[in-house]
């Protein structure tokens, strides 16, 4: 939430003015510029409250299989739950919410798949891994003229300074490096945002979970949006199946239907000459 100031924009000696008015170009010259927007869904409070039991079920099931939550602790993987779309259709529809789709296909064209989504559970007065400075794509220290991949953060409980705001370090996306410990501390941001906003951000936007004092658990799911030429951390095809029940190909295409590696030269021929209508054995 950013404090509303002087609604005049009175300007002189000004010949060029960037980008046109509306929400959507506002929201891709922020992203450009300071490298994240917040965009409002509109979600219910009750679809929250169904999404929060869902992403807690979930995480207890992937602790479940690994033996426990010590285990996740052990890797640094303790209250995420992982790749929620393939285990609940309702964070298929959460991907999908056209309000993103606008963004990610002004951003990327036709083609985008959905890298990973993870609902992130920030615990009162526990440790997250996310609690440090990470970029979304992690280990990269260049800079592209344009996103490599978008994250979308949608916020299942308010995000505030007391259950725990996303610190970003604005503009950070452009820089190869993380700057100073000086820098860090002069210039970081904490965002704030009610339920159902969503933090659009560079993923490359150097960014952290901030600590929550609350006695509330709060939870949010992020997203990393990429063209498909960045491979998906988890394989969702392979791990919902075929799904032909999900007919809109703009959902296929999110969910990386069409994009799976070949398994050899002679799938890959296979799978170019069906889309012109030649089957071969
Ligand atoms: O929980 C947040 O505020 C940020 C989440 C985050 O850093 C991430 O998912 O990469």
């Amino acid at each position: 939430m950013i404090k509303q100031l002087d609604q005049n924009v009175f300007t002189h000696a000004i010949l060029e003015v960037n980008g046109s008015s509306g929400n959507l170009a506002l929201q891709l010259a922020e992203l450009k510029t300071k490298g994240f927007t917040i965009v409002k869904s509109g979600m219910c409070h009750k679809l929250a409250d169904g999404l929060r039991e869902k992403i807690d079920a979930i995480y207890k099931l992937q602790a479940d299989e690994v033996g426990g939550e010590e285990n996740l602790k052990a890797m640094n993987d303790a209250n995420i739950a992982r790749a929620l779309a393939a285990y609940d259709d309702a964070f298929i529809d959460i991907a999908a919410l056209p309000i993103l789709s606008d963004i990610y296909m002004a951003v990327f064209g036709s083609n985008y798949t959905l890298m990973s989504q993870n609902g992130i559970i920030n615990v009162p007065s526990t440790n997250h891994y996310q609690f440090t400075w990470h970029r979304d794509l992690n280990y990269q220290h260049y800079t592209s003229s344009r996103p490599l991949a978008l994250s979308a953060l949608v916020c299942i409980d308010p995000f505030n300074e007391i259950t725990g705001g996303t610190y970003v370090l604005q503009g950070s996306h452009r820089d190869e490096a993380f700057p100073s410990k000086n820098y860090v501390l002069a210039n970081q941001q904490v965002i704030t945002a009610e339920i159902g906003d969503i933090i659009v951000f560079d993923s490359m936007l150097f960014h952290r979970t901030g600590a929550n004092t609350s006695n509330m658990v709060r939870r949010g799911i992020n997203h990393i949006v990429t063209q498909p030429f960045i491979k998906q951390q988890y394989n969702f095809p392979y791990m919902l199946g075929p799904r032909e029940d999900i007919t809109d190909p703009k959902v296929r295409t999110l969910l990386g239907y069409g994009f799976e590696p070949a398994l050899d030269v002679k799938s890959w021929r296979k799978m170019k000459l069906e889309k012109v209508g030649i089957n071969v054995d």
